[in-house]
This record gives structure tokens, sequence and C-alpha cells, in this order.
């Protein structure tokens, strides 16, 4: 009775995420058909834009229509050009255009996550070095800095989800620290990945973290560190965290892993992770899932390893476990040495004898 009720609760949760996601599309699809019209009126070609005369185009629309992206290069340079088309929007406060630049970059081929990598993140950076170069002034960044977190917002519904893992993360800027956006990208990242993210924001005081994780009981926790001043403070919530929660795995990343890698160190984390899209591979080897890249022969590998060990933990023999499950010896055999491309039925059937589940057999238990 509790079990059906669960269920019906999931399946209530997932018809209204369906819905809200229904009614975004929707929303989205009015919002295309009002600026189409714009878009067409003043179409300005891609590769018309040159850094000189991008102040003349900023504030316009970008298009790759008449075959203009042709190849990688034509690609590489349409993207250059409209991050800096973005960059000038999104100093002057322009949302609305800078907004459609994004649009534009989707319709030419970007993925959302390359939008993150490709056009936002490098541009929060030359805005940085601009600002601390005296170009621009703290209005220009704070403009910036909103439409940067506005449009991430936009996007992130867009950001599909290949896979659910049952491992949570919980993602939080150092005590003190008040950059945010680092943190925010790693955590979409993940929850694409299949990670459960908590995403914490920024100047999380160390105390409130170590409680939230007890609560919460994570497997990672992700640090975003950008400040040096910010080391020994980093270092006390990673032994707040260990003493309170013993075994978790902690991973610091942000600006400074970059900057200044060897300082970090002395952070004494699990790993140091300097860009956003490589987090969840190394969460996932931290602990103990395969990487998700894997080819294929590692896979069938540890696939094999795992059918095997299961095997052996109950005392089974190949033979016992071939008659159990209507399988060949001689396949058993060669799939435990991953030198057979197992199909999912015979994992199946496989995961049926040994009494596992299948997931436990493809992805492992994160031991
Ligand atoms: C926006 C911004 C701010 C905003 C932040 C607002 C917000 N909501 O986040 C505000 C105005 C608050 C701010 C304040 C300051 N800032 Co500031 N800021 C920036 C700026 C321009 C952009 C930051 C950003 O959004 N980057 C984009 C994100 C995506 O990049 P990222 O954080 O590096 O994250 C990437 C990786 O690092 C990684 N990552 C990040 N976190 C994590 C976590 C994990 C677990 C993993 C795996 C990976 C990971 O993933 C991301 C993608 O790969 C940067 C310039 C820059 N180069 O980044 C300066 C910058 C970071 N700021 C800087 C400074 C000095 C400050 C101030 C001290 C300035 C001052 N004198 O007042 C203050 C802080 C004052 C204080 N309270 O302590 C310096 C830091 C230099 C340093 N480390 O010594 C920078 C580099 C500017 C510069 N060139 O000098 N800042």
């Amino acid at each position: 009775m509790h079990q059906l009720s669960l269920r019906c609760n999931t399946q209530a949760i997932e018809l209204r995420t369906l819905k809200s996601q229904l009614a975004y599309f929707s929303g989205e699809v009015n919002r295309l058909q009002e600026v189409k019209p714009m878009l067409d009126k003043s179409m300005i070609n891609a590769s018309q834009i040159t850094p000189n005369n991008r102040a003349a185009v900023a504030g316009k629309n970008v298009t790759a229509k008449n075959g203009t992206v042709k190849n990688l290069k034509d690609f590489d340079s349409s993207v250059t050009k409209l991050r800096e088309l973005y960059v000038a929007n999104a100093i002057q406060g322009e949302h609305l255009t800078a907004s459609k630049i994004i649009d534009q970059a989707l319709a030419i081929g970007v993925t959302p996550k390359n939008v993150y990598i490709h056009l936002i993140l490098p541009a929060q950076q030359e805005i940085g070095e601009r600002w601390h170069a005296g170009e621009l002034n703290i209005p220009q960044e704070h403009a910036a800095t909103q439409i940067a977190l506005a449009e991430m917002g936009r996007l992130r519904p867009l950001l599909r989800r290949k896979t659910v893992l049952n491992k949570r993360v919980v993602v939080s800027s150092v005590q003190g620290d008040p950059h945010a956006i680092g943190g925010r990208m790693v955590s979409d990242f993940m929850h694409m990945e299949g990670w459960d993210v908590d995403f914490l924001g920024a100047d999380t005081p160390s105390v409130e973290l170590v409680k939230f994780v007890l609560e919460r009981k994570p497997a990672i926790v992700g640090l975003s560190l950008t400040l040096d001043s910010l080391i020994t403070p980093a270092k006390l919530a990673v032994e707040q965290l260990r003493k309170a929660a013993p075994g978790i795995k902690i991973i610091v990343g942000g600006f400074l892993v970059s900057a200044d890698p060897k300082g970090c160190e002395t952070i004494a984390a699990d790993a140091y992770v300097a860009r956003a899209q490589d987090a969840s591979d190394i969460a996932r080897v931290l602990v103990g899932l395969p990487k998700s890249g894997e080819s294929l022969p590692e896979l069938l590998k540890a696939v094999g390893a795992r059918i095997s060990k299961a095997r052996k933990e109950q005392r089974f023999s190949q033979q016992e476990i071939a008659d159990v499950s209507g399988l060949e010896r001689a396949y058993i055999s060669a799939v435990e040495h991953g030198k057979h491309n197992v199909t999912l039925g015979a994992v199946m059937r496989l995961a049926g004898a040994l009494d596992v589940s299948i997931e436990e057999l493809v992805v492992g238990r994160g031991e």
C-alpha cells in the first residue's frame, strides 16, 4: 500500500514535470513566433560580422542562412562572432538581443551545453578581464552577469538528462565566495549526466553545509573556489565534512583550480577539477562507476568482471548459472572475460539467476 502510494506520488510528480515542460515549450513556441518577424526583417549574414563592424551590427540579428555555415571552420567563426555580439550586448544590459543571439547559436546547431561552454563562459571571462583592466565598470559586469544567469535558466530545461544514476551531489561555493555561476554550470552538467543535484549557490557557511550534507547524504560534495584568500576556509570545510561524513568524496573546482593548482592542493580534497564538463566523469570514478565515455571493450570487461564477482560471491559455478539462466556455459565464460558483446536479454537472465539488479551488473554498486 505504502509502495503503491509512493508510485502514485512519483507518477504525479512526473506528470506535473511533463505539464510544466509542455507549458515551457508552448511559451517558447509563442516567443519564437513573436521574434521571427523581427529576425526576418533585420537579417545579417553571419559572415558579414567582423571585429571591426561588430559595433555596427550589435543589437541586430545574425543568421546562418544562405549557406553561410558550410563547414566546421565557418561554424567556429560564426560561434566566435556570436560570442562577440553576445558580450557587446550583455555589457550594455541588452538582454533581449543577447537572448536572440543565443537563439541564433542554437539555430546554427550549437547545443545548449555548448552555449554554456562556448558563449556564456568565455563571455564572463572576457568581461572579467576588461573589468579588471578598468575598461568596464561594476554595473556593466553586474548587468552581464544577470543576463548570463537568466540565459542559463532559459537553457536549463533544454539540457537533456542522459541517464539516472541515483546518486546525489551537493554543489556549493566556499564560505565567503560570492561567485556562483561556475557552480551553477557544474550542477547543470552533472544533472545532465544523471546525478541528483543540490546547488546551494554562493557563500555557504561550512557549518551549515555540513548539516545539509548529513541530511541529504550525497556521494559527492563539489566546492567551487574562486578567490585565493579562501583557501583556508576551503580547507576547513573539507576537514569538517570528512569528520562529520567519513567516506564522502570531495571535489574542488573553480577559477582558482586553473589559476593556482598547486596552492589548491593544500585543501586535501579527493580531486581538483578545472572544467565543469569533466566533473561528472571524475565523480563517477570517485564513487566507483565506470566513466561514461568508456570504450565498449572496457565496458564489456567491467560488466564481465561484475558478473564473475557476483557469481563467485554466491559460490556458483559457471555451469550452475548456465543451468538456471538457460545460457550456454561457454557463453557465460566469454561474457565474464569481456570477450562477448553481451545482449541486454542475456544480462537480464544473468541478473535473474544471480538475484541481483541489472543496474548492479551494468553500472556497478558504486563500491
Ligand atoms: C561575475 C563576477 C563577479 C560577481 C559574481 C556574481 C555571481 N553571482 O556569481 C561579483 C560582482 C559578486 C564578483 C565579486 C568579486 N570578484 Co569577481 N568575477 C566575476 C567574473 C567577471 C565572472 C565570474 C563568472 O561568472 N565566470 C563564469 C564561470 C562559468 O566561470 P568559473 O567560475 O571559472 O567556472 C568554471 C570553472 O572554474 C568550473 N567550476 C567552477 N566552480 C566549480 C566547482 C566544481 C566542483 C567544479 C568541478 C568545477 C567548477 O566550471 C566552470 C566552467 O568550466 C570573473 C571573471 C572570470 N574570469 O571568471 C571575476 C573574478 C572571478 N572576480 C575577481 C575578483 C577579484 C572579485 C572581487 C574580490 C573584486 C573586488 N575587489 O571586490 C569580488 C569579491 C568580493 C567578495 N565579496 O569577496 C577575480 C578573481 C581573481 C582571483 N582569483 O584572484 C576575477 C577572475 C576577475 C579578474 N580578472 O580579476 N565577481
